[in-house]
Parts: C-alpha cells; sequence; structure tokens
C-alpha cells in the first residue's frame, strides 16, 4: 500500500487509520452499511421516505484473480483490469509520479430493492411502477454517492482507491457493437462471490435478483471471498436443471427466450417504450432519464433469493449455453 505517498498528498486521519489497520474489512462493511443505513439519500422521497435499498451484501476478489483476463472476452476487449485501472487513476487524475501498486482487491456489493418496491413490481404486466423507476435513478445516484463516500472514507485514512466506473476512462458500449461496459459491476460481484448471472442476464444473489450493483479497486491484500458456485450461471434454476423459465413470459419486450437475453430488444423497450406512458401518468422530469422496467427481475421465483434447485449440472455446457 503506497500510504507514505498519499499522506503526503492529503492530512490522513491516524486514529481512524488504526482503525483500518486491526480490521480493514470492518472499517469497509461499517462504511457502508452505516452510509446505507443513515444516508438521507437512500430515501424513496416520494413514497414516504421508505429506504430504497435495504442492507447489502458485500464481497471481495483478488484484483490479480486469472478471471478478470477472462472478461476480455466475456464483456468486452477493453474491459478494466483491476490492477491496471487503479494505476491508471493514480497516475493520470490523483497526479501521482510513481504509484505504487500492491496487493490490490475488488470489493463488490449488492443493494437489494426495498420489498414493497418488489412486491408492487411484480403486481405490473406491461411497465414498471412508479417506485422501480425512481429506484433506478434516485437508487443509481445514491449508489455513486455511496461509493464516492467510502473512497473518500479510504483516502482519508490513506488507503487509495478508485471506482472505476466513475473515471474519465469508463465507457457504455451501445449498438450497432453489442451492448457492455468498461467495468460491469456483475462480473465483479461474480468473482467476489457475490452471485451468477442467469437465462435474462440478471445477477442472482442470496438475496435475489432484484439487486443493484457496485464495485472498487483498493490498493490493499483482503482476503477473497469463495465462490460458491461451480459455473457463471449455476444460482437460475434454468441452467441448474432445465426448469423455470419464468422471466420469459414477465418480458413485455419478448426480449427473452430459452436461448438466453436480447439486450438490443432490453433496450428499446427500458428507454423508449415505457417511457411516453410513464410521463404521461406522471409528468416528464418525474420520471428521470429513462423509465427502465425490470419486469424480468419481479414476481419470478428468484426475485428475492437463490431458488431451490436439483442436483446442478456439471461445469461447461449448461442447457446449451456456454
Ligand atoms: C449496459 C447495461 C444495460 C443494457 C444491457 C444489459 C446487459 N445484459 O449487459 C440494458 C439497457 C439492456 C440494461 C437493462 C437493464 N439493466 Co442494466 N446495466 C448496464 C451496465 C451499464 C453495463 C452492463 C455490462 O457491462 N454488460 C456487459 C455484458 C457483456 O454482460 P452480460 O451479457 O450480462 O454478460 C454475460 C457474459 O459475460 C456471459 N459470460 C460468458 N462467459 C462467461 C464467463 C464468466 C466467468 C462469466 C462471469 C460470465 C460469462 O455471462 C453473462 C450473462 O449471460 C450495468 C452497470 C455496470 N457498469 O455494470 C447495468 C446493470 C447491469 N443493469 C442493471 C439493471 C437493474 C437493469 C434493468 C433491470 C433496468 C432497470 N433498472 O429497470 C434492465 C435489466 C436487463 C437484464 N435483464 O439484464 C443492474 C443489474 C442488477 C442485477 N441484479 O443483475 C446493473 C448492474 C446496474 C447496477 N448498478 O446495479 N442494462
Ligand atoms: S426466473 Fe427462473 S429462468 Fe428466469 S432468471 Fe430467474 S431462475 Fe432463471
Ligand atoms: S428488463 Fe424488461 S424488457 Fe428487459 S428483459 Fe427484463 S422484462 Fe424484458
Amino acid at each position: 500500500m503506497n500510504f507514505d505517498q498519499q499522506s503526503a498528498k492529503q492530512p490522513v486521519d491516524f486514529e481512524k487509520r488504526e482503525e483500518f489497520d486491526r480490521d480493514p474489512k470492518g472499517f469497509i462493511e461499517w462504511a457502508i452499511l452505516d452510509y446505507v443505513a443513515n444516508s438521507p439519500s437512500n430515501r424513496l422521497e416520494n413514497f414516504d421516505g421508505a429506504p430504497i435499498f435495504e442492507a447489502p451484501i458485500i464481497g471481495y476478489a483478488n484484483g490479480d484473480d486469472p478471471i478478470f483476463g477472462k472478461y476480455k472476452k466475456a464483456v468486452h476487449k477493453d474491459h478494466f483490469m483491476p490492477r491496471e485501472i487503479l494505476e491508471k487513476y493514480l497516475t493520470e487524475v490523483r497526479k501521482v509520479e510513481t504509484p505504487v501498486v500492491e496487493k490490490v482487491t475488488v470489493v463488490a456489493f449488492a443493494l437489494p430493492y426495498n420489498r414493497e418496491t418488489m412486491r408492487v413490481n411484480a403486481l405490473e404486466k406491461h411497465g414498471p411502477t412508479l417506485r422501480w423507476n425512481h429506484t433506478l435513478w434516485k437508487g443509481e445516484d445514491f449508489n455513486n454517492e455511496l461509493v464516492k463516500h467510502i473512497i473518500a472514507s479510504l483516502e482519508s485514512v490513506g488507503v487509495e482507491a478508485v471506482a472505476p466506473d466513475q473515471t474519465p476512462f469508463f465507457s457504455i458500449v451501445f449498438p450497432p457493437e453489442p451492448l457492455a461496459s468498461y467495468w460491469s459491476h456483475r462480473h465483479m460481484a461474480y468473482a467476489a462471490g457475490l452471485g451468477t448471472f442467469s437465462l435474462n442476464d440478471g445477477l442472482i444473489t442470496p438475496k435475489g435478483i432484484g439487486v443493484r450493483c457496485s464495485s472498487f479497486v483498493i490498493n490493499t491484500n483482503l482476503e477473497p471471498t469463495p465462490r460458491p458456485y461451480t459455473h457463471h450461471l449455476a444460482n437460475c434454476t434454468f441452467y441448474a436443471n432445465g426448469e423455470c423459465g419464468a422471466c420469459i413470459a414477465r418480458c413485455p419486450g419478448d426480449a427473452i427466450t430459452k436461448d438466453g437475453h436480447d439486450k438490443a430488444k432490453c433496450l428499446y423497450v427500458n428507454f423508449v417504450q415505457h417511457k411516453p406512458w410513464l410521463d404521461g401518468e406522471h409528468g416528464p422530469g418525474y420520471t428521470g432519464y429513462y423509465a427502465g422496467c425490470g419486469l424480468c427481475f419481479t414476481g419470478v421465483p428468484c426475485s428475492t433469493g437463490i431458488p431451490g434447485r436439483r442436483a446442478s449440472k456439471e461445469s461447461g455446457e449448461v442447457n446449451g449455453r456456454r
């Protein structure tokens, strides 16, 4: 960890630094859980101030784990490697002359949607509820604010960290190229033992598929969380034993079939199809940049937990998909 270099840049709170050194995971987890529990930004202000998200689950991955190399193929050729993006950020944004990046850890977390938001969205058949829509755009603002807060807390004790999707190097790739990004939170969560992908692409965690994800990289060695699955689709019943497929019928845009998830169709529903009626009902400006959807995340067996499954197929081919 490049503690001296950081301390030269800003005053370090040595008392808190001792807390971090005693129990780095405890320090990080308390900072995340406290902010989620107490921040006024984690509130659905138009719904009696109910929390947007419940307490998150948190996991860790070794930043030099070979799995991150695989994401150059599974996500995008320019998907960041954790060590590479931390070094780039320190050099080009923080202007640290010769950053010493030793052991790198990816910290990932998944924030469960408020249960009432899950319940009401499950009743919808054509598009998202206003609660879901607010959880999408106000929730994502909160998610970004939360990560900024954690990075600032770490920097205040002289620990370097970066939120790769909040750097100027991050980009989302849109059609005609296949939809992707340079830092996929779900892939980070998968690496950090938090869950697997599914028929509709969503990440199914022990808290279900009804979560939003985030992740950051830290210049510290933290014990990785075990990955309690045999392949990247294991938590989805469709791939575990060929059953389910409940999300297929939930999709108002025919974007899910037994062959998987059509991202271009899904994009259309999320950005174009739902926006006029949601704005029509509630007024533009009230529904954020885009309407969202998420019907495949609600009213399905994996909504709030990993669905019960029989013996999982061995790794390799899973229900026709690799
Ligand atoms: C681009 C984007 C979209 C696009 C494309 C989605 C997609 N499937 O990629 C569109 C506009 C369609 C979209 C829609 C939605 N999105 Co969106 N989106 C993103 C974004 C910005 C980037 C995603 C990305 O990089 N995808 C890359 C592609 C390649 O991922 P993929 O196809 O899912 O990956 C497959 C391969 O990698 C394959 N694979 C092949 N080989 C291997 C090997 C290994 C080892 C592994 C691990 C995987 C693997 O398995 C994966 C699953 O099939 C992220 C935010 C972020 N920065 O992460 C949010 C994000 C994915 N979206 C999110 C959400 C909630 C939504 C919506 C519900 C919208 C809403 N809120 O109303 C819908 C749901 C769509 C769905 N069913 O997934 C959440 C997902 C939460 C979850 N539980 O999964 C994210 C993580 C945002 C967040 N901060 O939480 N989204
Ligand atoms: S509803 Fe069923 S098939 Fe669809 S993602 Fe969830 S477990 Fe998989
Ligand atoms: S988010 Fe909506 S449009 Fe996209 S796959 Fe899920 S149900 Fe279909």
